[in-house]
């Protein structure tokens, strides 16, 4: 599907109560208007369940669950099955969770469904905290951001950590069908989502969703922002799918600063810290090329 022939209306309405400028919610929108009407939801606790999914104002256009914080992709496991038994396996049943209800919190769950390849759509809007409970951070915060428990003051000044890579954590399980997107690469979120649609199997994609208050920033700056992740190489786009590993857009490797300097959560950040951070994307950056060399040695 094309950027211009997406539906205006999907099964997602607008007008929630998400903050301006929240990325997670223009995902929730895009997503929606991508699968349709023919999917269930679930989502946990997370901003997403508090801005769309509070009765009765619910903004999903189709059956959506609430359930416990790391039971996302059990609880859509549950969902799948039962309908295979009902034989109704036309139906997209989809996860929507954050980074702490993934990379933390469901980590457990999400693990068990891509190592049985269950047949279920996992979405991860990842803005990099636990957003909604006052910007907390999770083990995908980005390295020397600010937080309230990765405070400025104290022997480190923000987060001593490097995010850990949930994307390639799950290539290690061999999943079906693994990708990252940006809201800004609209074109190439399309083809993630509709792909995994049209897909069966265990199909997780991880979307960077950038945060006005989490990420201390404007709330006009999200897409700008988005675009700046992905040129520095922060956020890498990328594609596994039965095996075969892709990047889909070269990084230039240019405005890092820039983009860090938009974002009070990077305010205090030194030069040490932003070379460290450089040292781990080029890291990060390799690794995948890496891996990418196994395409040609896959027995298909
Ligand atoms: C078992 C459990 N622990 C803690 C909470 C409190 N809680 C609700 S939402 C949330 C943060 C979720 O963070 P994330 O998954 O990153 O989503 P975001 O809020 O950033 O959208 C937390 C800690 C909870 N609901 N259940
Ligand atoms: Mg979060």
């Amino acid at each position: 599907m094309k950027l211009e022939e997406l539906p205006d209306e999907g099964a997602y309405t607008p007008g929630d109560n998400a903050c301006a400028g929240c990325m997670a919610a223009n995902i929730a929108l895009n997503v929606m208007r991508i699968l349709g009407k023919n999917t269930i939801v679930s989502v946990p606790p997370s901003c997403m369940s508090v801005f769309g999914g509070t009765f009765p104002n619910i903004n999903w256009d189709v059956p959506y669950f609430h359930m416990q914080f790391s039971n996302t992709a059990s609880t859509i496991t549950g969902i799948s099955r039962a309908l295979k038994a009902q034989g109704k396996e036309d139906i997209v049943v989809l996860g929507m969770a954050g980074d702490g209800g993934s990379a933390d919190m469901g980590l457990q769950t999400l693990s068990g469904a891509a190592h049985r390849n269950e047949n279920i759509l996992y979405i991860c809007y990842n803005n990099q905290a636990y957003e909604n409970t006052g910007i907390q951070a999770s083990s995908v915060s980005p390295y020397g951001a600010w937080s309230t428990t990765t405070p400025v003051t104290g022997d480190f000044a923000g987060n001593e950590y490097m995010p850990k890579d949930l994307p390639r954590i799950l290539i290690a399980h061999d999943a079906k069908f693994v990708a990252t997107a940006s809201t800004s690469h609209i074109q190439d979120f399309i083809n993630k989502v509709e792909k995994a649609k049209n897909m069966k199997g265990f199909r997780y994609i991880e979307v960077l969703s950038v945060c006005t208050p989490g990420w201390r920033t404007e709330s006009h700056l999200g897409p700008q922002l988005a675009k700046e992740a992905v040129e520095s190489g922060y956020w890498l786009l990328i594609e596994f799918e039965n095996g075969e590993l892709n990047l889909n857009y070269e990084p230039k490797f240019t405005g890092l600063e820039d983009f860090l300097m938009k974002q009070g959560r990077f305010k205090h950040i030194s030069a040490e810290q932003i070379e460290e951070m450089k040292k781990h994307i080029k890291r990060r950056y390799q690794t995948y090329k890496n891996l990418m060399m196994n395409n040609e040695n896959n027995c298909k």
